[in-house]
């Protein structure tokens, strides 16, 4: 769990978000933020989609980043030949092999699949680049099948092979011991892909890392094929829990926010309010118990550290379930002086308000600074 490798998919993945357009220049602009923030892979799409894919593919490649670029193909040879010759340094090839696509996608057998594979793999080896090899919809494919054919690819000397829950299906539990499995049936590495239909993508990257897995796909606010995958920011904040060392030493987690942004203007979207660590409240702490122990320690309601990320802790004080303690705080931001006692009585004033009505900071702000003006305009 401790080391991980991120393959971030947002040039890839997150072009099949409903409300992805990328022109080239946006491309670059997120290629350039993902590299300086540290990922490990881009992944970009098939040079085979379009004219212009493949020359944004090629314009990507020669940027000369310091994350390794990869293009997603199907495993056929055709695109592999148009890969290869875009100056990529690995390729992620990938086949369904659920019986769903199997019979209602590409009408290919296992055996047919095997075959081509290994010629695939082959092909892209020979050219001196990496090689990932994937089956789609992993999860709903006969494992038999499965672990055969990933046995079969390992032995020509793959550099991934990858597991791929394309409809969101599988429970942590069911990618732990997934993974767990193929871990002992392959020695090259694992790079997993979890769409998050049923909520579970961070979870799920979680388990798979857990069980032995080395890569995982992300892309930025997890955009993709119906809801998307894996966030890069969530898996962040799941990560940094886990393995404070290592993400805080490889990742700028700083630039986590300017990223999403950037991504979320692209797409013309917003970030949801409740996204791990850059929603709007990630930092906000409302209950007067809570505002009273964060004020005295942040760590009593905080696993993640705002000034990690750049960003600050904001405790809520226009609200009728606030304390004294977060109005004195407040008090001293204003710049005013109250004894406790005058605090708690302001606070009063500010949850009676807040009965009635919900209130603005500014409302609060102004019951707190008219409250200090009567206390001087008493008269003597
Ligand atoms: C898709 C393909 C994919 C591929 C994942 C992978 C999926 O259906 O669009 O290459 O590992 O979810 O299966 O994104
Ligand atoms: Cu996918």
């Amino acid at each position: 769990v401790d080391k991980f490798k991120i393959i971030e998919s947002t040039l890839r993945e997150g072009e099949q978000f409903a409300n992805a357009y990328f022109d080239t220049e946006t491309k670059i602009k997120i290629a350039k933020a993902l590299d300086a923030f540290g990922v490990d892979y881009i992944e970009l799409t098939s040079p085979a989609a379009s004219e212009q894919s493949r020359r944004d593919c090629e314009a990507i490649c020669k940027l000369g980043l310091k994350a390794k670029i990869l293009t997603h193909v199907r495993c056929d040879m055709r695109d592999a030949k148009i890969a290869v010759e875009t100056g990529v340094d690995g390729l992620d090839v990938v086949i369904g092999t659920s019986s769903f696509l199997r019979e209602h996608s590409h009408g290919k057998d296992m055996a047919y699949i095997e075959k081509t594979a290994i010629e695939v793999i082959e092909y892209i080896k020979s050219k001196g680049l990496e090689v990932r090899f994937s089956s789609e919809d992993s999860f709903r494919s006969d494992l038999v099948d499965l672990l055969s054919l990933y046995r079969a690819v390992d032995k020509v000397g793959v550099h991934r092979v990858g597991i791929a829950d394309t409809v969101g299906c599988a429970s942590p539990r069911q990618v732990y011991d997934l993974v767990r499995t193929l871990r002992g049936v392959v020695s090259c590495d694992i790079e997993t892909h979890f769409h998050n239909d049923t909520g579970c993508s961070i979870a799920n990257a979680y388990c798979a890392l857990e069980a032995g897995a080395t890569h995982i796909d992300t892309s930025v606010l997890g955009i993709g094929e119906r809801n998307g995958i894996t966030p890069l920011g969530g898996l962040m904040a799941r990560m940094v829990v886990t393995a404070p060392e290592y993400v805080k030493s490889k990742y700028k987690l700083h630039m986590l926010k300017e990223i999403e942004d950037l991504v979320a203007e692209a797409v013309e979207v917003n970030t949801p309010f409740n996204n791990p660590i850059t929603g709007f409240c990630a930092f906000t702490h409302k209950a007067g118990i809570h505002a009273k122990a964060i004020l005295n320690n942040p760590s009593t309601y905080e696993i993640l550290n705002p000034a990690d990320f750049g960003l600050t802790r904001y405790v809520h004080f226009a609200s009728r379930l606030t304390g004294w303690n977060a109005v004195k705080t407040r008090v001293g931001q204003l710049g005013l002086e109250m004894t406790d006692d005058q605090v708690k009585e302001v606070t009063a004033k500010i949850k009676a308000l807040a009965d009635v009505r919900p209130i603005a900071i500014d409302d609060a702000d102004s019951i707190i600074r008219s409250f200090h003006l009567s206390l001087h305009e008493q008269p003597h």
